[in-house]
């Protein structure tokens, strides 16, 4: 079956202040609505086409002179998709439990794991994402450009921060680390808790 956009999990304006309704709906209506009718034009016909996007991600070598547009266009699905169901109305805070025993053997705190994810996507140079993942059994923030995934090179995503300037300029024109500040008000540690218990199981 072809990609879809998935409705968000909550209303344009849930997100209010930190993440603005005007963006929401460029963002979701518009951007990820882009990627997944290209995704879906690249993979029509071709052996991908009824598969996960996760699968795909993993095996961008086989798409030949495809892999380039795919590696964009399904990346940018599958990254939006994540990044939706990370925020939530609710969220913000801290993370508990084994998540949060795990942040702190690995970055000593929870304000250096926020401070690292900071610092990566205000570090990005143009276009990506900064990530928390989980590479070979261990914690790791990483960044990525244009619509990479980390997937791709074997990693799981665990919680990405959209660091384009459609995901902050309408409100926070260049002022990235303010918005990557503001979206931790806004991140869902109970759904990142969920994915660090599935890929540890
Ligand atoms: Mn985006």
């Amino acid at each position: 079956m072809a990609y879809e956009v998935p409705d968000l999990p909550y209303a344009y304006d849930a997100l209010e202040p930190h993440i603005d309704e005007a963006t929401m709906h460029f963002h979701h209506d518009k951007h990820h609505a882009t990627y997944v009718s290209r995704a879906n034009e690249l993979l029509e016909g071709t052996e991908w086409a009824d598969k996960p996007v996760e699968e795909v991600l993993k095996n961008l070598d086989s798409l030949g002179d495809k892999a380039t547009g795919v590696r964009n266009n399904a990346g940018g699905h599958y990254n939006h998709s994540l990044f939706w169901e990370s925020m939530s109305p609710n969220g913000g805070g801290a993370p508990s439990g084994a998540l949060a025993e795990a942040i702190d053997a690995t970055f000593g705190s929870f304000d250096e794991l926020k401070a690292k994810i900071r610092a990566t996507g205000a570090g990005q140079f143009g276009s990506g994402w900064a990530w928390l993942v989980l590479d070979n059994g261990s914690l790791a923030v990483v960044g990525s450009a244009n619509q990479d995934n980390p997937i791709s090179q074997g990693k799981v995503p665990l919680l990405g921060v959209d660091v384009w300037e459609h995901a902050y300029y309408l409100k926070y024109q260049n002022l990235r680390p303010n918005y990557i500040d503001a979206w931790f008000n806004v991140v869902d540690w109970d759904k990142v808790a969920e994915r660090y218990a599935a890929a540890t199981a």
